[in-house]
């Protein structure tokens, strides 16, 4: 299965990968250039030798196809995953009258008293998105980040595209075409983002009634985003194949940056201890049409039954 091309990469990454200091002054062992492949038709690709949340991964790819960029929807959904990096804008506004939260991520990692500080912050600030709406509206907002740019890339002339709606027809209307892509690295609007995407641009290819898709991720978090966006991007292929008539093909995953964190290496041995269990498999509601129509409810994972999860910092 497709989980050893993950597994692999985790070895070989132990072995082979390069000590290099990072942004988050975490500190990470990394490689450049990685590919994997992903047989859609073999079972969802949901790994298996840790526990991945699917309902974490599934709320957030539907707030990315929504267009919505505010973490208030994924509160709601009790996904907590874009947290941190919406908190430090609030954090290092003019607004903000707390404690010092500077370097939060580090500090409650170290320092126990500071943790109990931080959560309280966290706590507060979670409750006031989720009550109070202009609150919300200013610090809930992580920028202009995928759903922005999937939903309403915004053009010098003013207008804004749909690449979404637009990769769906274009595969409708032309499958051979070689043109079948979405960015999310919008140049101008690098600066403007919580944290710069991460899954940069991916493409779509038809072959035999079948969909394939192909990412380019450009830095990887290999023991915490990586199985997210495995998923994720699985789930999505699914997803534009049920709309367009398709089977489904192949994931394919490339990566610029693969590394692991300095502070996961012991979690990562865990799980290469592990043996890999049979793959789950997703069922999709077959009333609804168009991928802009999903709720959570409308997927359907069965026999899923993976190693316990294992916890791990994220760094921020
Ligand atoms: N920053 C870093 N350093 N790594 C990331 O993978 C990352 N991913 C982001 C935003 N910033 C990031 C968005 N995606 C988790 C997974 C994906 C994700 C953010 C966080 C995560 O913490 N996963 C935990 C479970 C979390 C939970 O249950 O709430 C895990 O064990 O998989
Ligand atoms: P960077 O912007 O300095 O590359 O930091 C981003 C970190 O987040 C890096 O460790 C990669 C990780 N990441 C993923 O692996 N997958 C994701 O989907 C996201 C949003 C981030």
């Amino acid at each position: 299965s497709g989980e050893e091309a993950y597994l692999s990469l985790c070895n070989y990454i132990l072995k082979n990968g390069n000590k290099k200091e990072d942004r988050t002054n975490t500190g990470t062992i990394s490689v450049f250039g990685h590919q994997m492949r992903f047989d859609l038709n073999k079972g969802f690709p949901l790994l298996t030798t840790k526990k991945v949340p699917f309902r974490l991964v599934a709320s957030e790819l539907l707030w990315f196809i929504k267009g919505d960029t505010n973490i208030r929807y994924l509160l709601e959904n009790n996904n907590n995953i874009w947290n941190e990096w919406a908190f430090e804008r609030w954090v290092k506004s003019a607004d903000y009258t707390g404690p010092d939260m500077s370097d939060f991520g580090n500090r409650a990692q170290k320092d126990p008293a500071f943790k109990e500080l931080y959560i309280t912050q966290m706590e507060y600030f979670k409750e006031k998105i989720l009550t109070d709406e202009s609150f919300a509206k200013l610090y809930g907002e992580l920028g202009a980040v995928y759903g922005k740019q999937w939903r309403k890339w915004e053009t010098t002339r003013g207008e804004t595209i749909d690449q979404l709606k637009e990769v769906i027809a274009s595969i409708r209307n032309n499958p051979d075409s070689r043109r079948h892509i979405v960015s999310a690295w919008n140049p101008e609007d690098v600066p403007h983002m919580a944290l710069p995407p991460c899954h940069t641009l991916f493409q779509f290819y038809i072959a035999d009634g079948k969909l394939s898709c192909q990412l380019y991720q450009r830095s990887a978090d290999v023991f915490l985003g990586v199985p997210f966006n495995i998923a994720s991007y699985a789930l999505l292929t699914h997803l534009i194949a049920h709309e367009c008539g398709l089977e489904v093909g192949e994931f394919v995953h490339t990566l610029g940056d693969a590394h692991i964190y300095s502070n996961h290496i012991a979690q990562v041995k865990t799980q290469l201890s592990r043996e890999v269990k049979s793959q789950p498999q997703l069922f999709l509601n077959k009333e609804k049409k168009s991928i802009f129509d999903f709720e959570l409810e409308d997927f359907e994972l069965k026999n899923y039954n993976p190693h316990p999860a294992i916890k791990a910092p994220i760094a921020v």
